[in-house]
């Protein structure tokens, strides 16, 4: 199978825990896509996903799979042993709803302030937003408010319970740390204060899974680009 992705951006680094998480690395040859120019809006990746964004699994018979909880849902159930989406009927819809959680509260507010209310990835992409520049920046600085409070729900949730969706690592902790490594990157990191929080984020990073993928670096050409 092949994933289309870029390294270092924080939906591709989901994937890239969950392929640690279930060994299944060896399996999987990366294709390197240019989000920086733009290589993601143009029709040949469009073809593979339209809403042009990465990440993109192909399966070896050409099937398409996109979004992150599907490809997640797959890679988890190839070995028939889903850890991170769940087993029971119960857990897999306690996972899924704080997944969402995650991605509603956190991770997707977090990339439509980066990508509206701050140049996000350069001038190539300008060409895909709106020109209304004022408008677009009010919008993702509301954007902003929302990670603001999700954070607060996260904090307080994680008081009662050691994993997002319980007891368990699960596809919606990952979510979640990715929101949370987008922030740093995008300006709006968790407040210190918020220690529960900050106490999962660290026990999270200590999985060697996410050990290994968190520091995962950004394509060195894309970090020129940025100004690095
Ligand atoms: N809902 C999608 C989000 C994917 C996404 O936003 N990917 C980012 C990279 S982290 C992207 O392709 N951004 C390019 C753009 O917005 O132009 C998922 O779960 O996979």
């Amino acid at each position: 199978m092949k994933i289309y992705d870029r390294p270092g951006f924080p939906n591709p680094a989901r994937i890239r825990i969950v392929l640690a998480e279930k060994g299944l690395d060896d399996q999987v040859e990366f294709v390197s896509v240019d989000l920086m120019a733009a290589e993601h809006k143009q029709p040949a990746f469009l073809a593979k996903n339209p809403a042009g964004i990465v990440p993109v699994l192909e399966l070896d018979d050409g099937t398409l799979i996109s979004e992150s909880t599907a490809i997640t849902e797959y890679l988890d159930n190839l070995d028939g042993h889903p850890s991170l989406t769940g087993r029971t009927p119960r857990e897999k819809a306690l996972i899924h709803m704080m997944q969402r959680r995650a991605e509603s509260f956190v991770l997707d507010p977090v990339g439509l302030y980066f990508h509206h209310a701050t140049p996000g990835l350069g001038a190539a992409l300008q060409v895909y937003k709106s020109p209304d520049w004022s408008a677009r920046k009010e919008m993702g600085l509301q954007e902003a408010q929302k990670v603001v409070q999700g954070y607060r729900y996260f904090d307080d949730l994680l008081q009662h319970r050691p994993f997002l969706a319980g007891d368990h690592f699960s596809m919606a902790d990952i979510t979640l740390f990715a929101g949370l490594m987008f922030a740093d990157a995008a300006g709006i990191p968790a407040p210190e204060d918020h220690q529960t929080l900050q106490a999962w984020r660290r026990r999270v990073a200590a999985l060697p899974s996410v050990r290994e993928r968190s520091g995962q670096q950004f394509v060195q050409e894309d970090l020129t680009r940025m100004g690095f």
